[in-house]
């Protein structure tokens, strides 16, 4: 029986999460040693512990099967590995920033200048594409100090809440992509590892839908059942049954989160009570 091989981040934004969602998936893994590799007993799966900037170069060339990495990572390196699954965690934007007191009207502000980076592939690209003739200046960390030691005069770099933008007298200009954590795999896996790969992309599917999710249950008079159906998103038939207090029922149904005050407060309205929100573990269809 063969053992799928998933790299993960070893320590840093995204090691936290992609091991909880191996969790979630009910994959429980027997801890190695030092952490450098771990197994399941439950699951053909194996984790190897890695720094985030190789674990495209490693999927690339076989020696994991899968990795869970940020896009930013995957665009920089231009692997030749597939995108499989986008996971909505690690949000972040990659953009140019330049000092907070010069003036900025266009992208052209840049032909000329000199932008520090950890992610030259994707500034080239860009710079390119809008025709902008810059120095790109390739740093490995602390990229925002760049401008103010004189080794720049504009960064572009990731950007999650703007603090650290902000925190070095600098200012967002141009957003050039975005980027989450996504599921990557090596484009030659045996028969039997895609056969694995599938396995666990149902679970994280499953996973992935119920996070989106509420359960909700209320309790409505009987003469509103319709007009609350009418106001849930997407839903043909939610389950009613009658309470022991004649004139109501219960209703349960599933509501998404994005949905979820706006169909509350129109839930009140209506006159329902006794309303429990509760978080779904796993939606299989
Ligand atoms: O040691 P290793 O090489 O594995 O880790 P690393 O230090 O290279 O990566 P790490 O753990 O910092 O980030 C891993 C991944 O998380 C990145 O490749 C992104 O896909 C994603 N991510 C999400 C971020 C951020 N948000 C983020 N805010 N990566 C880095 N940052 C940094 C950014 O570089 C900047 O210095 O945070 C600062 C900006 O944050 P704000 O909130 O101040 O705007
Ligand atoms: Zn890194």
């Amino acid at each position: 029986m063969e053992t799928l091989k998933l790299a993960i981040q070893k320590s840093g934004r995204l090691s936290e999460k992609s091991l909880e969602l191996i969790s979630e998936c009910d994959i429980r893994l027997t801890q190695g040693k030092r952490k450098l590799i771990s197994a399941s007993n439950d699951f053909p799966l194996q984790i190897l512990y890695l720094r985030d900037d190789d674990i495209p170069q490693y999927v690339a060339d076989g020696v994991a099967d899968i990795g869970i990495v940020g896009e930013n990572e995957v665009m920089e390196k231009a692997k030749n590995v597939s995108m499989v699954r986008k996971l909505g965690f690690a949000r972040c934007r990659m953009s140019l920033a330049i000092p907070q007191d010069e003036v900025y009207e266009s992208v052209q502000w840049f032909n000329g200048k000199r932008i520090a980076t950890s992610y030259p592939h994707i500034l080239k690209d860009y710079l390119q594409d809008k025709n902008i003739r810059a120095q790109i200046e390739q740093i490995s960390g602390s990229v925002e100090i760049a401008p103010s030691v004189g080794l720049a005069d504009s960064i572009f770099d990731i950007v999650s809440s703007g603090s650290t933008l902000v925190g070095n007298r600098l200012k967002e200009v141009e957003l050039v992509c975005k980027s989450e954590a996504v599921i990557i795999s090596s484009q030659s896996l045996s028969k039997e590892k895609e056969k694995i790969l599938d396995d666990l992309l149902f679970r994280i599917d499953t996973v992935l839908r119920s996070k989106g999710n509420k359960y909700i249950l209320l309790n409505a008079p009987n003469d509103k059942i319709k007009e609350i159906t009418n106001i849930l998103p997407g839903m043909k038939s939610p389950t009613v049954m009658p309470l022991f207090q004649e004139g109501w029922s219960s209703m349960h149904f599933v509501v998404s989160e994005k949905d979820f005050w706006n169909v509350v407060d129109q839930l009140k309205e209506y006159g329902a009570e006794g309303i429990l929100v509760i978080p779904i573990e796993k939606m299989i269809f």
